[in-house]
Parts: structure tokens; sequence; C-alpha cells
């Protein structure tokens, strides 16, 4: 894979709202074809929410899940992968449900708990709405519940579906629950990482903090054991840790879940500029998007085939 790069597109996400920019995908209509304009710009895993259509809430509703998935199966070759961490309020049941309901080939398993703050942007002067208010303020008490006991449950279900966690790290902390998950047999290697830096609350985007996260799981699970992408959230950040990820070896996650900037006075009008960019980084450094295919074989994922949507 030296010369190909697994780009991840992260669609809508469940942790922004829809006041802070007109291009972040709400209904069904709206994910599916910006998730078919980033696979058709070459991101071969697309990283899925869903949202209420008629205020952009994020919410669990597998009824919303299974059309985005269907559809989406439909009109990409690129592997589907439904997040349990879900947004602030959903229960960790709520989270883990879309696993046995449609066993994805890959879905995200978060790695720990952590302070998930939002509320500096609620001072932003933009349209919001009460509930976005709500949501955005709540955070200076919100934690991002991922005990022990979540991820044993959540990996249980995936074990069960044949879906392959991508374990998200966002703190170097993680790295080391990630051993203790081993130890009890929650987890086995070879897994896939996916460094998440600049979330307030856990570690921010800087060199020196991906290097020691990345560094620390190769003394921790050896080199060849873990495949690992770098997700950067805002903006210069995730086109810093894009660059940073390519530097080192790894696969790069981008889209208006994590960013909404594709520079810094211009926003991305869709989760394809956010790809474009990508992959114009990418071949500077002489990387091409890997095809969804081959990230499949290169992630040890089960194919499309075995889903149940
Ligand atoms: N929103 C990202 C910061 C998940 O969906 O499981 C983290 C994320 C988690 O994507
Ligand atoms: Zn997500």
């Amino acid at each position: 894979m030296d010369d190909k790069v697994i780009i991840t597109c992260a669609l809508t996400g469940g942790m922004t709202v829809p006041a802070q920019s007109d291009a972040i995908p709400i209904s069904v209509a709206q994910i599916v074809e910006d998730g078919v304009r980033a696979a058709e710009a070459g991101a071969s895993v697309l990283h899925i929410h869903v949202r209420e259509e008629s205020t952009g809430r994020p919410v669990p509703d597998l009824d919303l899940f299974g059309q985005v998935l269907g559809q989406l199966k439909e009109r990409t070759d690129a592997v589907l992968q439904p997040t349990t961490g879900g947004g602030r309020g959903m229960t960790i049941v709520e989270r883990g449900a879309i696993v046995p309901r449609f066993r994805p080939e890959m879905a995200t398993l978060n790695a720990g708990s952590f302070n998930f703050g939002l509320y500096p942007i609620a001072q932003r002067d933009l349209p919001f709405t009460p509930w976005e208010l709500e949501y955005l303020e709540g955070t200076r008490d919100y934690i991002f519940k991922n005990t022990f006991a979540d991820v044993t449950y959540l990996a249980g279900l995936m074990d069960a579906a044949g879906t392959r966690p991508e374990i998200e790290i966002y703190d170097v902390g993680h790295l080391f629950n990630l051993r203790q998950l081993i130890k009890d047999g929650v987890l086995s290697p070879p897994f896939n990482l996916q460094f998440v830096l600049g979330v307030l609350g856990a570690n921010m985007v800087e060199p020196d903090q991906l290097i020691h996260m990345l560094r620390t799981a190769e003394r921790l699970f050896g080199m060849g054991s873990f495949t690992w992408s770098a997700a950067g959230v805002g903006y210069p950040g995730e086109f810093q840790l894009a660059a940073l990820g390519l530097t080192l070896g790894g696969n790069i996650r981008v889209g208006l879940e994590d960013n909404l900037r594709v520079r810094r006075r211009d926003m991305a009008k869709s989760n394809g500029d956010l790809v474009e960019k990508a992959v114009e980084l990418a071949a500077l450094f002489d990387r091409t998007p890997a095809s969804p295919d081959e990230a499949r074989a290169h992630l040890g994922l089960k194919g499309s085939a075995d889903t149940d949507f």
C-alpha cells in the first residue's frame, strides 16, 4: 500500500449542528448524494451518522440508517462504516443497535471516555435554533462515555456480526485501554486504529502528539499488528494531520463531520470538496486513493455481500 492511501470520508457526524454550515448533509437524500460524490472523488470508506430530517438533530434511527446504507450500497462500492459513537444523549444500546441490525463490514469503536467540549462554538455569531444552542452549550457538562463495559459490549456485538471495529483513539491513554481490552480477550490484533485529534477534552492536532501516539501503539502492539489512519478535527487541523499521516505512511480521514473548511476563508461546499483536497495532498506524496476492494483487503473486511442491507 506504499503508493496507495485509504481515504475515509466522514459525511455528517453527530457532534455538529446545521447552523454551522449549509453544506452539512441532513436528509437521507443529501447524505447519500454527498456520499456518492465523496466516493467518486476518491474516498473508499464512508463513515456514516444520520440526522432527524426536520431539525438536523443527530439520531440513532435504524430506519434512516437502513435507507442511507441501502442506497449507498446500490450506488457505490465504498466500504460503509456506520458509527457506534453516535451523538450526545444516546445510550450505549441505541449506539450499538446498528451492528446486529445491519451487520456492516466495519463500524467505529471508541476506546475511552472523555469530555467532549463543543460549547465554544455556541459563542459564534451563527443562526442557532434553541436545540442547537442547548446541544452545544450542554457539552460543558458532557462526557463521551465509553467505559470498559461499554467497549466490551460493542466489541461483542461486532464480533458476533463479523464487523471489523475501527478503534477510535483520541488520546494516548486510550492505547493503554486497548492493551487491557486485549488482555481481557475483548479485542485482538490485527486491528484498525483511527487517531482522532482536535476534540476539546482529548488530544490536540500537534505533530508530536500524533507521533507519540503512533510510536506508543507500535511499542505496545508491534509494527505489523495494526493499520492506522489520522483524522484531524477542525481547520487547518484536518489537513495538517492528513499531511502528517501521509508522511508517516498512514491512511487519512476527512469530511464535514470533522471540518467545515477547504481554506481558511473558504467553507467546503460538500464532502467531495474535502476529499478532492485530500487526493491532491496525497498526490504530493506520490500516493493515490486505494480502491474500495484494495481497502477491504488491507483492512481485512468480510465484503459487502455479507451484510444485512
Ligand atoms: N466525531 C468524531 C470526532 C464515532 O462516530 O464513533 C469521532 C467519531 C466517533 O467519528
Ligand atoms: Zn463519527
